[in-house]
């Protein structure tokens, strides 16, 4: 093959392909792996201080534009060789290719906070520009006109077309990838920045009493970055506080409207609240607790006047997951709130950043919704909500369930006084006794720690004195009204699993 400008076009068209995909999958799953930036990053820290110096005197604040300018053009002129080189020696093309999707995941790598996730687009640009180039070249070839099909077997038109429909796809997924990691640069730089006021009202403190310290046991307040995460999103939602706003409508006398702003300087409430998921099995761990801040939904309900017969608030993320949460739960004297912080920061993205609801003793299903832009007040004889359009029960008030942390399940002790320990809760009502059964014997009651509230969840420990063999642990709580948690088993679906956690151990 002679031609040159074909087989470019076909690395050109090759390499955006690649790219392309991975800035999609980087914007959608990874959140930071966009190759180009990664290997932008990577150009910037290697490139020596002079030709820093020099750029940024020449383009001032346009630097980093440039330098994405400069990198597209080393890449569409590599790209366009590695065409032509494979159409002349193949497979040196793709060779060339791989060393640029080694470059990206040398970039990922060593870039500080970053690990194996991080390289996957790189890796996936390079193998997807590496099959297409392989089999644009093929194409190419079949357009050469041969013995027995003297004017080719491939058109030469049909190439010209594939290449600039592969090229045009690429570039799309480019721009879609590159627009949707941009909502989410804005909204984490918009987070650094803010600053959140002082509360009106601190939370009740957490009694030292409350924690025990025992290894493996769950901490009293859970770290943000160990908080169990459920959503459906699968972009988190960048969102911008400057233009977040909360809109308060359906059967109410006056509707409501609140910006972030507004929101901030309203007088917050911090209280500390256990959040439990609807799909927590028994012993799972689909459960956190947190210091929040925010404020009270009721006094904006109160703002917003609901009408008498409405019995339920529809709630609405920016990315359109609904929850249905019975009014009451919203208006009475439990602390329902729109949070705005969690652990003395603000929300993270992933917890719904830069607002979200927040109600003591509800699953999160019909209740805590991340991302909230909207409150519907309406009837549940109106409206229904994402999770139980798919079967879950409408109402969902979290059960009284307890969990062993220590010693894990399958865990070998050794004999003498083992710590059993772990939490039970019953968010709104409270944790009176848990107890404990070795081998089903008599239950035995466990040493609670303090309670922060009802609200939250409560630590529990044992003294276990373990003889040597193969042993079976089990805990039962009890709740502020006398209620015992059940022993009967029941699935997740459709409002919540039943059952007492149980552990195997060998004592040794
Ligand atoms: N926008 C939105 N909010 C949501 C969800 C969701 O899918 N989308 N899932 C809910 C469910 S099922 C639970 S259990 C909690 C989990 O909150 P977390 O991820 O902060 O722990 O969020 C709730 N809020
Ligand atoms: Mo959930």
């Amino acid at each position: 093959m002679t031609d040159f400008w074909r087989p470019a076009g076909a690395g050109v068209a090759s390499v955006l392909a690649g790219v392309g995909a991975a800035e999609l999958v980087s914007a959608f799953v990874v959140q930071n792996g966009s190759p180009i930036l990664t290997v932008g990053s990577l150009v910037i820290d290697l490139a020596p201080p002079w030709l820093k110096e020099a750029v940024i005197s020449v383009f001032g604040t346009g630097d980093k534009a440039f330098l994405i300018v400069s990198l597209a053009v080393v890449v569409v002129l590599g790209a366009g060789l590695a065409g032509w080189l494979e159409s002349i020696r193949p497979p040196v093309g793709r060779i060339l290719i791989g060393i640029g999707g080694a470059v990206g995941v040398l970039a990922a790598l060593t870039r500080s906070g970053n690990g194996i996730v991080d390289a996957v687009p790189s890796a996936l640009a390079a193998v997807i520009a590496i099959l297409v180039l392989g089999a644009l070249i093929r194409m190419l070839r079949d357009t050469e006109p041969t013995r027995v099909a003297p004017s080719g077997r491939v058109s030469r038109r049909r190439f010209v077309g594939t290449t600039a429909a592969t090229a045009a796809g690429g570039a799309l997924a480019l721009v879609i990838g590159q627009a949707v990691a941009n909502g989410f640069r804005t909204a984490s730089a918009a987070r650094a920045a803010i600053r959140l006021p002082q509360p009106a009202q601190t939370a009740a403190p957490i009694p030292a009493g409350a924690s025990f310290d025992i290894p493996g046991l769950s901490p009293i307040v859970t770290p943000n970055a160990d908080f169990y995460r459920i959503d459906t999103a699968l972009q988190i939602p960048g969102i911008d506080p400057h233009d977040w706003r909360l809109r308060i409508t359906g059967m109410v006398e006056q509707e409501v409207e609140l910006t972030f702003a507004e929101l901030l300087k309203l007088p917050l409430e911090e209280s500390t609240t256990t959040l439990t998921c609807v799909s927590n099995e028994i012993g799972g761990d689909l459960i956190g607790n947190a210091t929040w801040l925010g404020y009270p939904i009721r006094h904006l309900l109160a703002r917003a006047r609901p009408s008498a017969d409405a019995d339920m608030v529809l709630s609405t993320s920016q990315d359109g997951w609904t929850a249905s949460t019975p009014l009451t739960a919203l208006t009475d004297e439990r602390n329902a709130i729109l949070a705005v912080g969690m652990n003395g920061t603000p929300l993270p993205l992933e917890h719904g950043y830069p607002v979200r609801m927040v109600v003591p003793g509800l699953y999160g299903y019909v209740s805590a919704t991340k991302w909230v832009v909207s409150l519907e007040v309406t009837r549940f004889d109106k409206h229904t909500s994402y999770w139980t359009d798919r079967g879950w029960s409408e109402r969902g008030p979290v059960k009284l369930s307890s969990r062993i942390d220590v010693p894990a399940a399958g865990r070998q002790v050794k004999a003498g006084t083992v710590a059993v320990a772990g939490v039970a809760w019953s968010q709104h009502v409270g944790v009176s006794a848990v107890h404990v059964s070795v081998d089903d014997g008599p239950w035995q009651e466990a040493t609670l720690a303090d309670a922060i509230s009802p609200d939250t969840w409560r630590q529990w420990r044992y003294a276990w004195d373990a003889a040597p063999g193969a042993h079976t642990l089990r805990v039962r709580a009890t709740d502020a009204k006398g209620l015992v948690q059940t022993s009967t088993v029941r699935d997740v679906v459709p409002d919540g699993a039943t059952g007492l956690h149980t552990v195997q151990v060998t004592v040794v």
